[in-house]
Order: C-alpha cells, then sequence, then structure tokens
C-alpha cells in the first residue's frame, strides 16, 4: 500500500510503519551523534541538578526519508531527561527561538499556577525571543514528561522524560533504569491533520470494512446477520473501526525518539532488574505494550507507587507513565513491543545483554472492532457483552430512519439530549474498572486494567463535599469534542473552593477512548463503590465509561482541564478555578 505525503509524493507504507534504521534527529544533520550512546543504552542526554538552561528550536529531523522540521529543545528529540530529587528547589529557565510563542508544562508536577505553563491561564507563554524562569519545590517523585502546551508543538517533538529521585531512594532496587518515551511522529504538518479531521472525521480512518470483510462476517456470522450488523453501522452513521482519529498510514511510532528501524536498545547483564519508565509522550495514539516471553511488574501509575501487580501487557493512555520491573534472566534479547491501539503500526525497542542482538518482532494483532458494549455500556444488567448485541436499551442516539424508542428506553435517560456537538448518549453507562478495553478483552494475555491499580499510601482526604458531573461528548461526523456538549470557548471555568474535596464524575457519551489530565491537583481514581484506587494526574475513560476521582482543592490559581488527545483538546478543555 502507498500513500501521498503532504507534497503528493508516493511513499511506501513500510517506512512509514518502520521508519528509518538511521532516521532522527542526526541524519537530518548528515551525522549520528547519538547512535553510540543510543546503542549502548545510555539515555542521550540527561540534565541533573538543581539549574536547568533549556532552549526551544527549530531541528531538521528525517525518520521516513523526507527532511521536515521538528521542535527540539537543546537540539534534542525527545527533549533532554531532566533528573530533579524531591524536596529540591529547581530553576529552569526556558529560552524560545521559535517564531511563535511557546511553552512548557510540566505534565503531572504539583506546583505553583504561574509556573504551570499554559498560556493564557497563569501565564502569557514564552513570546519569540523571549525566555521564562520556572522555579518551584519538587514534593514528589517518580516518572513524569514535560511537552509544550503551545500550539500544536508537542505533535513536532517538543516532549521529554522527567525522573525525580524519591528523598528516602527508590523503594524497588534495580541495576538498571530506563525511561521508554512513545510517541508518534508525522511528516504531515499537524495544522493539516487537524484541517483534514475538521473537514471529514474519518479522513485518515484507512481500515473501514471493505466486501472482503463482509463476506468474512457472512461465512462466519450467517448472511443475515452479518447484513443486521453492516446495516446498524449504517444507520448509526459510526464505523467500528474508529479507534484512532490518526493511524501508521500518517504516523511513525517512535520509542526515546527512534523508529522501529532504528531500535532503540537498552542492556542488561543476565540476571539484572531492570525498571522501565514508560510514557506516553503520543500527541493522539494510545499504545499496548508488552514484552514477549517476560513479565512485568507495574510498581508505579503516574508517577506514584502502587501494589506491585505482574502482567503481560499494559494500555497507555496519552499523558499517562508506568514504571515496570522486568528480570531478563537468560543471555538473549528481548523486544519491547509497543502496538498502536488501533493496530495500524507499533513502535519497538529492544532488552539486549549486548550491543546489536535483536529478537523476534511480534505481529500486529488483528483489528479489533467496537463492540456494542463500547456504544452502550451496561447492558443486560451488567453484562460486558464481549462481543456483539442488538439489544439497544443503554443508548440514545440521533438516528433519523430508526424506529421511534419505547417509553422504557426513553425513561432511561430524559435528560440526554442530543444536537449540534452531540451525536451520541449513553443512558446506561458501565463503572467496572477490571475491563483492559477494545482489543484485549480476548487476548489470552494478562492485562494490567484500572482495577489492579492500589496505591500504596492513602487519599488526600477521604472527604467528599461535592460531586461534580462531566459528560465526555462529541459529533464525530463534525469531529467536535466537548464536555457538556458545550465548547469551552462557550462555557465559564469550573469554579471550586480552596480547600473543599470534589468527587468529578465523568461519562463518556463517544466512543473513543478519552484520556482526561487535571494540571495542579491529583485526581484520586475511585473504584466503582467509592472507595480509593490510585493517585493519578490523567484518567482515562473508555468508551461508555463512568468513572470517578476524587480532587482536593488545595491549589489556588486557574488550572487546564482536558483530553490529552491532541486534536481533541480545543473542545473537550476547562478552565479550573480554585479561588
Ligand atoms: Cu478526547
Amino acid at each position: 500500500m502507498d500513500m501521498q505525503d503532504s507534497r503528493g509524493v508516493q511513499l511506501p507504507r513500510r517506512r512509514f510503519v518502520q521508519g528509518l534504521a538511521l532516521g532522527g534527529v542526526a541524519a537530518g544533520l548528515g551525522l549520528w551523534r547519538g547512535s553510540a550512546l543510543a546503542q549502548a543504552g545510555v539515555q542521550r542526554s540527561e540534565l541533573r541538578g538543581n539549574h536547568f538552561e533549556l532552549e526551544i528550536a527549530e531541528l531538521p529531523v528525517n525518520f521516513t526519508g523526507h527532511r521536515r522540521v521538528a521542535t527540539a529543545v537543546n537540539g534534542q528529540l525527545p527533549a533532554p531527561l531532566l533528573r530533579w530529587r524531591q524536596g529540591e528547589t529547581v530553576t529552569i529557565r526556558v529560552r524560545n527561538r521559535l517564531a511563535v510563542t511557546s511553552a512548557i508544562h510540566w505534565h503531572g508536577i504539583v506546583l505553583p499556577a504561574d509556573m504551570d505553563g499554559v498560556p493564557g491561564l497563569s501565564f502569557g507563554g514564552i513570546p519569540p525571543g523571549g525566555e521564562y524562569v520556572y522555579r518551584f519545590t519538587v514534593n514528589q517523585s517518580g516518572t513524569y514528561w514535560y511537552h509544550s502546551h503551545a500550539g500544536f508543538q508537542e505533535q513536532t517533538g517538543l516532549y521529554g522524560p522527567i525522573v525525580i529521585e524519591p528523598r528516602d531512594g527508590e523503594r524497588h532496587a534495580v541495576q538498571r533504569d530506563y525511561t521508554i518515551l512513545l510517541s508518534d511522529w508525522t511528516d504531515t504538518g499537524p495544522e493539516t491533520i487537524y484541517a483534514n479531521l475538521r473537514r471529514q472525521s474519518g479522513y485518515y480512518n484507512h481500515g473501514k470494512p471493505t466486501v472482503g470483510d463482509f463476506l468474512h462476517d457472512v461465512g462466519r456470522n450467517g448472511m443475515s446477520q452479518a447484513l443486521a450488523q453492516r446495516q446498524m453501522w449504517n444507520r448509526m452513521r459510526m464505523d467500528p473501526t474508529d479507534l484512532a482519529d490518526v493511524s501508521a498510514a500518517t504516523y511513525t511510532y517512535l520509542l526515546n525518539g527512534q523508529t522501529p528501524a532504528g531500535n532503540w536498545t537498552g542492556l542488561f547483564d543476565a540476571g539484572d532488574k531492570v525498571r522501565l519508565r514508560f510514557i506516553n509522550g503520543a500527541s493522539m495514539t494510545f499504545f499496548d505494550v508488552r514484552i514477549p516471553g517476560l513479565k512485568m511488574t507495574v510498581v508505579a501509575a503516574d508517577g506514584q507507587a502502587i501494589e506491585p501487580v505482574s502482567v503481560d501487557e499494559f494500555r497507555i493512555g496519552n499523558g499517562e507513565t508506568y514504571d515496570v520491573i522486568v528480570e531478563p534472566a537468560a543471555d538473549r534479547a528481548w523486544t519491547i513491543f509497543a502496538q498502536s491501539m488501533d493496530r495500524s503500526g507499533f513502535a519497538r525497542a529492544t532488552l539486549a545483554p549486548r550491543d546489536g542482538m535483536t529478537a523476534a518482532v511480534p505481529p500486529l494483532d488483528p483489528r479489533p472492532l467496537l463492540s456494542m458494549a463500547d456504544m452502550m455500556g451496561a447492558m443486560n444488567n451488567g453484562d460486558m457483552g464481549h462481543g456483539m448485541s442488538h439489544d439497544m436499551t443503554g443508548m440514545t442516539m440521533d438516528m433519523p430512519g430508526m424506529p421511534p424508542m419505547s417509553m422504557a428506553q426513553e425513561s432511561h435517560a430524559p435528560a440526554l439530549k442530543t444536537g449540534p456537538e452531540v451525536d451520541m448518549r449513553v443512558a446506561t453507562p458501565r463503572s467496572n474498572l477490571n475491563d483492559p478495553g477494545v482489543g484485549l478483552r480476548d487476548s489470552g494475555r494478562r492485562v494490567l486494567t484500572y482495577a489492579d491499580l492500589h496505591a500504596v499510601d492513602t487519599p488526600i482526604s477521604p472527604r467528599v463535599d461535592r460531586e461534580i458531573t462531566l459528560r465526555l461528548t462529541g459529533n464525530m461526523e463534525r469531529y467536535r469534542w466537548s464536555f457538556d456538549g458545550t465548547l469551552a470557548s462557550e462555557a465559564g471555568p469550573l469554579r471550586l473552593r480552596y480547600g473543599e474535596q470534589v468527587r468529578i464524575v465523568l461519562v463518556n457519551d463517544t466512543m473513543m477512548a478519552h484520556p482526561i489530565h487535571l494540571h495542579g491537583m491529583w485526581s484520586e481514581l475511585e473504584s466503582p463503590e467509592g472507595e480509593f484506587q490510585a493517585r493519578k494526574h490523567t484518567v482515562v475513560v473508555q468508551p461508555a465509561q463512568r468513572v470517578s476521582f476524587r480532587v482536593s482543592a488545595d491549589a489556588q490559581g486557574r488550572w487546564a482541564f482536558h483530553c490529552h488527545l491532541l486534536f481533541h483538546m480545543a473542545g473537550m478543555f476547562r478552565e479550573v478555578v480554585v479561588a
């Protein structure tokens, strides 16, 4: 399969998925400074101490055979790893050498509002040629990251890892410790991608069912069921392959700034315990991560220690981080395999005892299809419905040509209106956290779920003074995303009183998973029964799911609260004011 890049040049698909072996930052400059270091498993750049000098500038890169210009920090993509120590005060001077305003946001770090780095809230952004000095005390430890919060600069490369050493030393002793930053690179300008999505929301969905898929369904399920399914999706003007707005036809997935062909490698000695600090710094891609043949012990989520849980695989949403420990015992190599949720491509790296060793790269899993459970939530008394069902009870939709709903169905959801901003509502969302999500339910692998996350410490406050429900809404046809059917630009801020304890309930009325990120304060994830699970900064809400978390409004100022899918952020965004 070939596709056209933005200038109409035909590129082989393989080159997009695999990338160039020596692609990236230095290839664009005609030399490859990073290779030796990266191959030796050393972070390409690591800065430590209390004082940091960062410079944002354009940088030529080449990941697919075409030269492009990235946005980089200190000439690097990803930006340098920053190592801090809990309890210390850090000073970071950021100079902006771009022709446009820039800004760095410290994702997941609890700090004063004017240090948070979101232009237009408690900070004006860093003007072209200007600088901004961030200074704050680091009160937490763990794995975090930083990225631009201006325009689409995150998509063009402005992101980097942060590791904060705990005051009392690491909870789990390891011999090797690597950050694994996943991202999605595109040769197409992000403004162009966004404009295309706004014009036609399925613009980048190359996985729509074909006549061949239909015949396959007929063979498997019989003609009448295949027809019924096809007719159902058509009537709803939806598409069961709508798992990602942008796929590997457009993206090359990177791991620590290297393409799959580039194969970032981390070294170990047999018997080492290796900590891998996974960060999803992608703009639009959820990854499913596994290391075939190795169990992963998850020890932290979003920087916060959890009771260790052993899994084969985990899904990581945009903005989330997971620390895992692996113990590669033998003198052989292992592949770190991170396939995109829509199974269109993958990022890849290798753990090896010696440089140059590789292991098999597994094939991509079959492309999953959204099930009715992903649209309707709780069906048939909470049955999760692994597979398709024609029971339409949990759903309220704007469906011309569909018979009117029965009174019983109406009574489920009298308040759920559709309209220009909202083309789908879920009347009976499910609230269980133990569903790994579409494509992972029947993999035969032990997959991490939010039900597995149990913090090692207690919530900031057990009290709940007030409950706020927000619905995650959208109009897929128009590529409009919103909270409660209201665009950020038309909604007032969400006001919290300083010191109050709020339960925020998110109900997802769309067919996509949304990673919802609150700045400045923790989101304390709860079980369906309201019990504290884990402290997070980014909470993924699956399609047709209800998720709740507690917020202690202990940080005054103006904060951002938004979906971390970059192209959803314009609409699915609220200012939160704590005063
Ligand atoms: Cu979203």
